[in-house]
């Protein structure tokens, strides 16, 4: 499964990245605005979900669970800073995606119990996409933390983020990780629509 996550971008609108990578074959997207208020946000949004209901694709919304609640959009992916996930449980209800950000196996580990629908596990390698980047895993780090978390009795699904580019589909994939998240290399590919394209041909290739 590939996530794309939007970014600003001096050649595209949000609601362009979004149809591009739609048009590549993605059916899952974060919208994630980070220095954008309520309102740009909201307004992204709302030329977003239409794109998104149209072709069944997965909308996520980074940090903003206020935003999810008002425009019913599938969930939410919370980071370090932002609302506990029990939190963002209760207020969004039973049926919400909740997606959480990690860095380590005890992070992942610590969220046994709780009602996570996925964890994106990163920086895989270094990114300007994401600021205070937290330490890069590199491919033995995501095959030692997705081990432990599989040992200890936990089998939610976990997306590899940060600094991803289409060779690293297959040996990322390799480590166990169950999904992958672009923001970068989407974006800023010659054609947006053929680079996505070409991930989600790789990642059907690989039987998981
Ligand atoms: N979290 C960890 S790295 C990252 C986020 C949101 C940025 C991902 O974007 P890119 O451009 O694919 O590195
Ligand atoms: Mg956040």
């Amino acid at each position: 499964m590939l996530q794309f996550i939007t970014h600003p971008s001096d050649k595209y609108s949000i609601a362009e990245e979004v149809q591009m990578a739609i048009e590549g074959g993605c059916r899952w997207v974060q919208l994630r605005m980070k220095d954008a208020d309520y309102a740009s946000m909201k307004e992204a949004a709302l030329e977003i979900i239409p794109l998104c209901r149209e072709t069944d694709t997965i909308l996520v919304i980074d940090d903003n669970v206020e935003l999810v609640e008002e425009l019913h959009v599938h969930g939410v992916h919370l980071g370090h800073d932002d609302m506990p996930a029990a939190e963002a449980r209760e207020k969004l209800g039973p049926g919400a995606i909740i997606g959480v950000t990690a860095n380590t196996a005890e992070e992942i580990i610590a969220l046994k119990g709780l009602d996570v629908d996925y964890v994106g596990l990163g920086p895989f390698r270094f990114t300007t996409t994401k600021k205070k980047l937290r330490p890069v895993l590199g491919l033995d780090g995501y095959s030692e933390i997705v081990k432990k978390v599989r040992d200890a009795g936990m089998e939610i699904p976990i997306v590899a983020i940060g600094g991803i580019t289409l060779d690293d589909v297959e040996p990322l994939m390799k480590t166990g990780v169950n999904g992958l998240a672009m923001s970068g290399s989407i974006i800023n590919a010659p054609d947006p629509m053929l680079y996505t394209s070409d991930v989600m041909e790789r990642l059907i290739g690989i039987k998981k």
